[in-house]
């Protein structure tokens, strides 16, 4: 479900996308009024995946939503997946309550023992109203869009079934063999017994038998050595797809090898010196908002393909399955993070319990879901924060501590606004820096002080080991805005600076990559106020339909400059 591939051939899976019930419940009666067994009569149709706001007069809306779906079952064990609910979800199956979800970027699943052949209701209540605990916080730029953002399915579920399996390796030093070890998350209706097989590609590398308990057991398997294997990296990124078996069902997913890490001040994958050259990308459109196609998803890592980039950063949240199932088949590399955007959040609210373990289930959940896709090179652990304070500082430690315990072969870092003042460097594999000279203030010639003043100051820090990543920076552009002078808000402006700044990372031994902001103009919130013309974001180097302004055929022509000079 919500991949560009088919993740499963002999388990039973049925999509649940299409229409819907759907009713707003703005006085939170809704239990009361018992919804959870079925919604009024005056419940309109919502077509699921979508977000709530496009064709209803709910634009504005926040608060919570009810969602009916009526499907039919041979009955059995039933396990609910939902690619994202937007923010928080409570289900009931029959007006049985079956479980509930936060956090509204990453998939769930949920499981139903002894359903009876039939036909059931399956009901949704979604709440993306925000209090000092929500993640994201009500303050952030871009929209809130609420609803059931990407593709409901259930499943069938029969003998031992295989619900996750993460690859872990070790490569050679000569990178020309890798050490494989599988770890499963498994699901049984009782204790039970069953064959496992694992294959890469069409190579069965585990094959045996295995017991498993009732509920959900974790299995790690025995290391097997393969040789000869063909790395991923941005000009031949080679998938192998993994395939597990039981007696029963089977799980199916892809994974790259690859090798990612800091050494001499640099970035390096698979013993290559590299520098990240992208975009920060809103998963956001306007015609969809949030619950993007596939086919835009590849519309959008075509045109970052012919833009020259090697690297993307999901500004500032989970992305879709989709969007980086196509970074891996097209090796471009991938920061993802969680939704801690920091301008929304005091000091204080950093140290609130449930924020800090609302976070932590985020980044724990991230890693869970995305962790076998070789695109995701890097883990951001939040943006923006204060961590200038003892607040933002124990944040970063906790996240940085537990990201570099679960996280695979990733680099961990989070995007800095206060790189003179920050005092979490500590705690990053590299600095991360946004700042946007040329914008909000100073001039593009401000950047070459920046530099001077930043190199300084990491040498003061002690962190000349660690590589500078310009994870943001960039100026507005209305779409199709000229005038004869360069003035703010043209595109000439846009791209004049942006490539003054691009030209003078590329150039500095310290930085290592670079994220313009933004790759597309984006609908923000009303919580940014009257700072965003239009209601929108208007940073991008592509307007919202992904019509590209003057930056981005310079910073195209920028991309193969530097390609040429390799
Ligand atoms: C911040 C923030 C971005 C965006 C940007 C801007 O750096 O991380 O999400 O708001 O500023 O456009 O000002």
């Amino acid at each position: 479900m919500n991949r560009i591939f088919d993740d499963h051939i002999i388990r039973k899976v049925y999509s649940l996308d299409g229409t819907w019930k759907f009713c707003t419940d703005a006085s939170r009666e809704g239990e009361k009024l018992g919804y959870t067994g079925g919604l009024p009569e005056n419940a309109k149709n919502i077509i699921v995946p979508s977000v709530i706001g496009r064709d209803f007069g709910l634009l504005e809306y926040t608060g919570i939503t009810w969602f009916e779906r009526k499907f039919h079952t041979n009955g059995g064990t039933l396990r609910f997946c939902f690619g994202a609910v937007m923010t928080e979800a409570k289900v009931w199956l029959d007006g049985e309550y079956l479980g509930e979800h936060y956090g509204g970027f990453c998939e769930f699943d949920l499981i139903a023992e002894d359903v009876a052949a039939g036909e059931h209701t399956l009901i949704v209540r979604v709440d993306n109203s925000f209090n000092l605990d929500s993640i994201p916080h009500a303050k952030v730029d871009w929209y809130h869009h609420g609803g059931i953002i990407r593709s409901v399915s259930f499943e069938e579920l029969s003998g031992v079934c295989v619900l996750r399996c993460h690859a872990e390796y070790t490569l050679s030093d000569a990178l020309t063999s890798a050490e494989v070890y599988f770890k499963l998350k498994l699901y049984s209706k009782e204790d039970a017994k069953t064959s496992l097989e694992i294959a890469l590609g069409d190579d069965t590398v585990i094959s045996k038998n295995i017991k498993v308990c009732k509920g959900i057991s974790e299995i790690n398997t025995e290391s097997v050595m393969l040789n000869g294997i063909a790395l991923w990296d941005a000009d031949k990124p080679n998938l192998y797809k993994l395939t597990v078996r039981t007696a029963a069902d089977d799980f199916i997913d892809r994974i790259g090898f690859r090798y990612i890490e800091v050494k001499n001040s640099k970035i390096y994958l698979n013993n290559k010196e590299i520098e990240l050259k992208g975009a920060n990308r809103h998963e956001d459109h306007p015609d969809w908002g949030f619950a993007v196609p596939a086919q835009l998803s590849r519309k959008d890592v075509e045109i970052f393909c012919d833009m020259g980039a090697n690297a993307v950063r999901g500004s500032h949240y989970p992305q879709s399955r989709a969007f980086v199932d196509l970074l891996d088949e097209n090796g471009l590399m991938f920061w993802s993070e969680i939704p801690i955007w920091g301008c929304g959040y005091t000091a204080a609210d950093l140290e609130r319990p449930l924020v800090l373990t609302r976070g932590l289930d985020m980044l724990k959940e991230m890693v869970e879901v995305y962790y076998n896709h070789p695109s995701i090179v890097i883990w951001g652990i939040h943006n923006e924060i204060e961590s200038n304070t003892e607040s933002g500082l124990e944040m970063t430690k906790l996240y940085y501590g537990e990201m570099k315990k679960i996280g695979g072969n990733r680099l961990v870092t989070y995007a800095s606004r206060l790189p003179f003042s920050d005092i979490s460097f500590e705690y990053c594999d590299v600095i991360s820096v946004n700042y946007y000279y040329g914008w909000y203030e100073g001039t593009k010639e401000t950047w070459d002080t920046f530099l001077e003043k930043f190199e300084a100051r990491r040498e003061e820090l002690g962190l000349t080991d660690k590589p500078l990543i310009m994870s943001e920076f960039g100026a507005a552009a209305i779409y199709g805005n000229h005038t004869f002078d360069n003035l703010k808000w043209t595109e000439e402006y846009q791209a004049e600076l942006l490539s003054y700044c691009i030209e003078a990372f590329h150039k500095s031994e310290m930085v290592c990559g670079m994220f313009v902001w933004q790759f597309c103009d984006m609908r923000t919130c009303i919580q940014m106020g009257l700072g965003r013309a239009r209601g929108f974001n208007n940073k991008g180097i592509v307007n919202e339909y992904r019509k590209p302004k003057a930056a981005y055929h310079a910073i195209k022509a920028l991309n193969h400059r530097f390609a040429e000079e390799e």
